[in-house]
């Protein structure tokens, strides 16, 4: 047993954020998926209109279908797998992702096992837009934009910014020392997982040293900042709702 940490946990799960560290990560099946377990980070349950979890498939796992009306983003944190989906396959690798829209049926499966991210939202649809389509991608691949005109910030937008999505999913990368250039306050969630370097994050009031594993949920109004700290570059990658009325 170890005594170091007896009782205490960096984890914190407030009215309107939390952090998530992986000291208290507890595992169980998820609902649907073959040899797969999974972590939920974010939910309903604590207030968020979208889940966030980990799906950590052993060799042979197959997974399971969103409910209906829901769409599916997923992350490889690691491993490999393929997707099949309309016909077709796709070969993932660490820091591949793909984007399933809602009802699209589709499955992963991996021989080797992998660790996969996973957002999911219910689809809201917008008068006049098509359907989103199935988007399979590379983080190596997508564009990358200076945010806010600071080099130092570097952002990648995997789903198209355009009003027929309603969620998106970024990576930001941090040069050590860069931070946020203000402290944000907006309507849109957040779920995010750090997932190189770290630094402090401010959520609400509190302030959070980060690390590469954890991970955060803001929901609407919570005020937030970040500074990446050390030495080598900082990296997150995040969800939000987009492009919706606030009394839709
Ligand atoms: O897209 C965003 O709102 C982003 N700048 N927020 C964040 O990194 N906390
Ligand atoms: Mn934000």
């Amino acid at each position: 047993m170890n005594l170091e940490f007896f009782g205490s946990t960096r984890t914190n799960v407030e009215r309107r954020h939390a952090f998530i560290a992986p000291d208290g990560h507890v595992q169980a099946p998820l609902a649907g998926w073959d040899k797969t377990m999974g972590i939920i980070l974010v939910s309903p349950r604590m207030g968020a209109k979208f889940s966030m979890y980990y799906a950590l498939m052993e060799g042979g796992a197959v997974s399971g279908l969103p409910l209906a009306g829901v769409q599916r983003f997923v992350w490889v944190q690691e491993g490999t797998a393929t997707l099949t989906a309309a016909g077709s396959s796709y070969d993932l690798r660490h820091e591949s992702f793909a984007y399933c829209p809602a009802d699209l049926d589709h499955q992963i499966v991996t021989s080797d096992g992998c660790k996969l991210v996973i957002f999911e939202k219910r689809f809201a649809k917008l008068e006049g837009y098509d359907q989103p389509e199935l988007i399979v991608g590379h983080a190596s691949e997508v564009e990358s934009n200076a945010f806010m005109g600071d080099e130092g910030a570097q952002l990648q937008l995997f789903l198209p910014d355009h009003p027929g999505y309603d969620m998106g999913v970024n990576l930001f990368t941090f040069a050590p020392g860069t931070p946020l250039p203000f402290v944000e306050t907006h309507i849109m969630e957040h779920g995010m997982l750090m997932t190189k370097g770290g630094g402090v994050y401010r959520l609400d009031n509190n302030w959070y040293p980060m690390q590469a594993g954890d991970a955060l949920w803001m929901g609407p109004y919570c005020p937030q900042w970040f500074g990446a700290l050390g030495k080598p570059e900082s990296q997150y990658l995040y969800y939000k709702d987009v492009y919706r009325d606030p009394l839709s």
